[in-house]
């Protein structure tokens, strides 16, 4: 039996979803959209085949054609849509950040308990990006021994107006943070942002994020969310042998007028098409068997709480610890 998704949400990533999931992904369909503006809610219906449309979050989960949730309705949304999902026992792939506070993870991480099995994913989708994949296997497989730095970009073409420098952590810088978690297998132990160069700005953009890893690892992550020139990430791991670095994601290189180069997607739906469609084909399957491959609810308030903390590491200008509670059996 197909599984039908309903997705919570129709802006930019909502909208990317229902088409991915209507098109490109095998054992299920798309059953409902849902948003708040129900005219661009039904344009990503009618663009999707024609599915059911809703006004709100909480009518599309009670709807019983829908099976299991997506959550991509603004971040502070999430936690409530979660909880509502978990009440209603229906499997959640609820797009980053899992919450808007560490202690709406708790509440999340406590329903989720409760109930004594895994229905919450998070969309930390660059675990299923072919190149972080293919990192994470050959450094597990010991190609460059054991991990000493980790350094990251992130640079976004432009961000909405609404972005601060809050989210410049929770939303951006919070991918990098899980890719830290999952690539090392080490949790973090402190966070230290530096702004260099805002000039007093309300917006702080271009930080630097210098994470301070259990087993010993600094991972470093400039940010830059209106960087202007295209959508880049980039990672390169150093190990005490050798370094795996994540090649460009243009497979194409042009040379031409005494030049040679390549472009830059103009934002992450582009970079990372690849990652999205695995990560929810791996979702469904993960419905099917039981067994989750993506990031769990734990995983996403372990980086909820990190994001935490280099918020304060940012306004307060110092370094701030993290301390993380021991993993509940759910989730080892
Ligand atoms: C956005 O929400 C994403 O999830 C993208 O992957 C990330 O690169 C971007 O910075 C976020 O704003």
């Amino acid at each position: 039996m197909s599984i039908g998704i309903g997705v919570i949400g129709a802006g930019v990533m909502g909208g990317d979803h229902a088409r991915t999931i209507a098109t490109a992904v095998g054992g299920a369909h798309l059953a409902a959209i849902a948003d708040a503006d129900q005219a661009r809610a039904a344009a990503v219906a009618s663009a999707c085949g024609g599915v059911a449309v809703h006004g709100d979050g909480a009518t599309l989960i009670a709807d019983p054609a829908v099976d299991a949730v997506l959550v991509a309705s603004p971040d502070a949304t999430h936690a409530e849509l979660v909880l509502a999902c978990l009440a209603a026992g229906k499997p959640v792939l609820c797009e980053k950040p899992l919450a808007a506070t560490a202690a709406e993870a708790e509440a999340i991480l406590q329903a989720e308990t409760q109930g004594g099995r895994r229905r919450v994913q998070v969309g930390f989708m660059r675990r299923f990006d072919p190149a972080y994949a293919a990192m994470r296997a050959r450094f597990a497989a010991g190609e460059i021994g054991a991990a000493v730095l980790l350094h990251c970009l992130h640079h976004n073409a432009s961000a909405p107006p609404w972005f601060d420098s809050a989210m410049v952590i929770s939303n951006a810088a919070v991918h990098e943070i899980d890719v830290a978690r999952w690539l090392l297998g080490q949790e973090v132990t402190s966070v230290s942002v530096f702004a260099p160069g805002d000039g007093g700005a309300a917006m702080r953009d271009r930080l630097l994020l210098v994470l301070r890893m259990s087993g010993g690892a600094v991972v470093d992550v400039g940010v830059f969310v209106n960087a202007g020139y295209g959508y880049d990430v980039r990672a390169e791991l150093v190990g005490e042998r050798g370094t795996l670095t994540r090649a460009p994601a243009d497979p194409v290189v042009l040379r031409a007028g005494g030049r040679q180069g390549g472009d830059f997607a103009p934002d992450w739906r582009a970079h990372f098409a690849a990652a999205y469609q695995l990560q929810l084909q791996a979702w469904v399957r993960a419905i099917r068997t039981g067994e989750q491959t993506g990031a769990s609810a734990w995983d996403g308030y372990a980086a909820n709480l990190v994001a935490a903390a280099g918020i304060r590491a940012l306004h307060a200008n110092r370094p701030e610890p993290v301390t993380l509670p021991p993993r509940p059996a759910l989730y080892r």
